[in-house]
């Protein structure tokens, strides 16, 4: 995250933070995630560069964690996986990762995956009727780069607002031209001065939508961070409702 602030997981308790075992055996943070039932998370296609054949076995899931270097045994809850999801049609060949979506299911332990606490929370994801106007501003959230061109990630979680730009602005010549499908968004500050950065890819963009928060964005790419006329691109979560309900038997943005 560029520009936000240092902030804690109890803001953001549905964030999860994703690692691969690397050859040497060292847990390598690869992306964010939301968690959106207790046992499975929602991430980006493009954090499994080997699709669905990414071996399961080889990544881990935390939750409730506020800092990458550090563990907190009282709030962080860890799991293996079981399965990676990558969306049938994720395509980079044009260099936009269209339809940058992917799910994790968490191995459960004792026949449990996610316990609620004030650090782990579910995020609720929008019904397809739900439309974020622009304008609208967002929060994005996680461990990724506080520049481009940095060696390191954050060390700890961290919090940016994002509005909401409008397709037309987005796919103007002077932004992302065609690079933007119907699965994607945009969103960026009209200073540009908060974004997200490499490393929080896969984690969540949360709204307000009458008084609750929900889930509409995947934070995707973007051509470097907090670049002028380069806001971020987000997968549009609205077009994966039945996708997500297919693959993981839940039922998505039901009314309550
Ligand atoms: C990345 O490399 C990445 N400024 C994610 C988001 C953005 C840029 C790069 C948006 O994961």
């Amino acid at each position: 995250i560029v520009g936000g602030k240092v902030s804690t997981v109890e803001s953001h308790p549905w964030i999860a933070a994703i690692f691969v075992r690397s050859k040497s055996k060292e847990k390598v943070f690869r992306c964010g995630g939301s968690l959106i039932s207790a046992c499975w998370v929602l991430t980006a296609a493009h954090c499994f560069p080997h699709g669905s054949h990414d071996k399961p076995q080889r990544f881990s899931v935390t939750l409730g964690k506020n800092a990458l270097n550090e563990t907190d045994r009282t709030v962080e809850q860890n799991f293996r996986v079981e399965k990676i999801i990558v969306h049938e049609d994720y395509d980079n060949s044009e260099g936009n990762f269209n339809n940058d979506v992917a799910l994790m299911k968490l191995k459960p332990r004792r026949g449990k995956c996610a316990a609620e606490s004030k650090s782990v929370k579910i995020v609720c994801l929008p019904s397809p009727q739900q439309i974020i106007q622009p304008g609208v501003t967002c929060e994005i959230a996680g461990y990724g780069k506080e520049k481009q061109g940095l060696w390191y990630k954050s060390q700890y979680l961290r919090e940016a607002w994002v509005n909401v730009f409008a397709d037309d602005v987005c796919r103007h010549k002077d932004y992302y031209e065609n690079l933007i499908t119907d699965n994607m968004f945009c969103a960026g500050r009209l200073d540009w001065s908060q974004d997200a950065c490499e490393g929080d890819s896969g984690g969540p963009l949360v709204c307000e939508l009458d008084g609750r928060l929900f889930q509409f964005g995947i934070i995707s790419w973007g051509d470097g961070c907090a670049k002028e006329l380069r806001p971020g691109v987000y997968t549009k979560v609205t077009n994966y409702k039945q996708w997500i309900e297919e693959k993981t038997g839940l039922r998505v943005g039901a009314a309550l």
